[in-house]
Order: C-alpha cells, then structure tokens, then sequence
C-alpha cells in the first residue's frame, strides 16, 4: 500500500504539507486517537512519521508502526519524542536545529526590551487614551549595561549574547562546559549564575535532563530586580516556584514565550502585569518556518534515498 510518511500533528501548514508530500506519499493523522483508527496494512505502510510541535510521540506510539524506521521532528526540540525508544527500536530521530537560532534570539531580545521598555503597557496607555489623559507611563528600567546570564550557551544561546554584547551587557553563562566566548564570564551552575545578574535567559535544551533546572533557589538567588527571560521550555524551570516568587516580589518580573502547559498557561501568570507572556512564536516567522519545514523534508528525502540524514539526533 502507498503511504510511506505519516503526517503526525494537525498543526503543518498547507505549504509544509505540500513539501512533505513531494517527498514521498503521505497520510494524515494528527491525532493519537486518528493514528490508533488506523487499518493495520496502512500502518505497515509507514517508513517515517512527519512531526511537528509537542505532540508525544512515545514507544507505544512507534510500536503502531511495524516498519518505522524514521522520525523527523519539525523544530529544534525533539523532547516531544521518547529518543530512547526510538533508539532501542532502531528509529533514527532528525530535528531542525541552526535555521531557527537567529529568530529566537531575537523574539529573547524583544522580550527583554518589551519587559524593560513597557512595550504592551506602553501601546495600552496610548490606546486607551490613559496618555491623553495627561498620565505618563511610570518611568522604565535600563536594560543596556545591565548584567545577563545565559543558561544554556549552546547554538542558540550563544546567538542571545552577541545580541546582548551590542547592548553594553555584561555576560555572564553556565553550560555543560565552559566554551570559547569573548571575555564572557562563566559559572558553574544556574544558581552562581543567577546570584551574578539581574537578567537570567534560559536557553538549555529541554526534555528529562532539564526538568526544574531553573530551580527554586536560582529563581531566588537572581533577587528583587530580577527578570527571568525564557525561551526553552516551560519544564526547564519550575513554573510553579516561578510564580511564587513573582507574586512575593521575589524577583520583578519574567517574560516567557513557554509553559508547562501550554497552550493552556497558569491562570495566575495571566493575572500579573509584570509578567510578559508570548504564545510560544520564537521561531513564528515566514522565513524560519519555511527553513525549519525544507529542513525537516531534507533529512525525509535523505531518508528515502538511502543516504547520510543531515541532522540527526540520535
Ligand atoms: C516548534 C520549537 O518547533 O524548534 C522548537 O523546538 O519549540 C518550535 O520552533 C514549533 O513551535 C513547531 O510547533
């Protein structure tokens, strides 16, 4: 039978659809309940899974698919994806990592400048007629010569801090090891890191080995002028110490373009105005997305053509 991808999220666009299926045929089934109703000698049909954004792909899921040998994820993060078992099953795993990195950078600076600047509040008093009203927006904070730390300096951290450097910031980073970085200061771990700034920008990976790792005592250690900036995941710090800490004052404020439970985010993040919220769109523009999609179509062509896949994972 035919289909040779299965097409895993409801969430690809008409236009990346179509590049998935000038690669090889392809069936849609964007849900696990959808993937479950498939007939069986369909499912055999299925050499690789398309997939896109958060939707779990586990070993159960795989197991649907006698002959799955490929998952391509569409995005940087693969956390979505049980990468043990796909290894275990002889799965190969490819992301979309580097296309995405100077969009998401830039979406951390926005929100850093949005929080700093009181962009949407801004944009509120001007609208609202507060403005003309002959009220001023209380006065904003500095954010160039601020102190900055980066967790995380890998691809996309780094991007974060040339960005920075350019606004006078003084860099400050913890990573799995210390890297080659222009008189960028490096700490051993988030809490020494977070005791060191005024602005904590979480770029880690996501998935198990980060859960929490912004931890209670970091989210502290950054102090009542701090904000915390995040760009990774929502399980990469703990949201609920998070927002303890912006309800005592703990800490000034946070922008955050991810969540636990997103879409759905904490109804009490939602109460707070010093809080910056984004619908996860770090990598939301039409040049990025149409990289990160030929990224993705790249490795399912190297796939089928037998070759070396281009960015794999595992
Ligand atoms: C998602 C992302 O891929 O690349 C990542 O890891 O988080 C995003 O770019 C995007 O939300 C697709 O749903």
């Amino acid at each position: 039978s035919d289909p040779v991808t299965l097409i895993s999220s409801d969430s690809f666009t008409p236009d990346e659809i179509a590049r998935i299926e000038v690669v090889a045929p392809a069936l849609r089934a964007g849900t696990k309940e959808a993937r479950a109703a498939l007939p069986a000698d369909q499912r055999a049909s299925i050499k690789a899974i398309a997939n896109k954004g958060h939707r779990a792909i586990d070993g159960a899921q795989m197991d649907l698919f006698p002959n799955l040998k490929l998952i391509a994820q569409f995005g940087v993060g693969y956390d979505a994806i049980d990468v043990a078992a796909a290894t275990a099953r002889g799965i190969k795993v490819t992301n979309t990592p580097d296309v995405l990195n100077e969009d998401v950078a830039d979406l951390a600076v926005a929100m850093m400048l949005g929080w700093a600047r009181q962009i949407p509040q801004g944009d509120a008093w001007v609208r609202n007629g507060t403005w003309a009203s002959g009220r001023e927006l209380p006065l904003n904070r500095k954010m160039s010569g601020a102190k900055v730390g980066i967790a995380g300096m890998g691809r996309i951290g780094r991007a974060i801090a040339d960005r920075l450097a350019a606004f006078n910031m003084e860099v400050h980073y913890c990573s799995r090891g210390e890297k080659d970085t222009p008189g960028w200061t490096y700490h051993t771990d988030v809490v020494a890191l977070a005791a060191a700034v005024d602005w904590l920008v979480v770029a880690v990976v996501g998935g198990d080995s980060t859960r929490g790792y912004v931890s209670r005592a970091a989210i502290e250690a950054l102090g009542p002028q701090g904000v915390v900036i995040n760009i990774a995941r929502g399980t990469c710090i703990d949201e609920e110490a998070l927002i303890e800490a912006l309800q005592q004052g703990k800490i000034a404020g946070a922008g955050l373009d991810v969540f636990y439970n997103e879409p759905h985010v904490d109804a009490r993040l939602i109460a707070m105005d010093n809080v910056l919220l984004q619908p996860h769109q770090a990598s939301s523009t039409v040049e990025t997305r149409r990289d990160m999609s030929m990224a993705q179509c790249a490795n399912l062509a190297a796939f089928f053509a037998g070759e070396a896949l281009i960015t794999p994972v595992n």
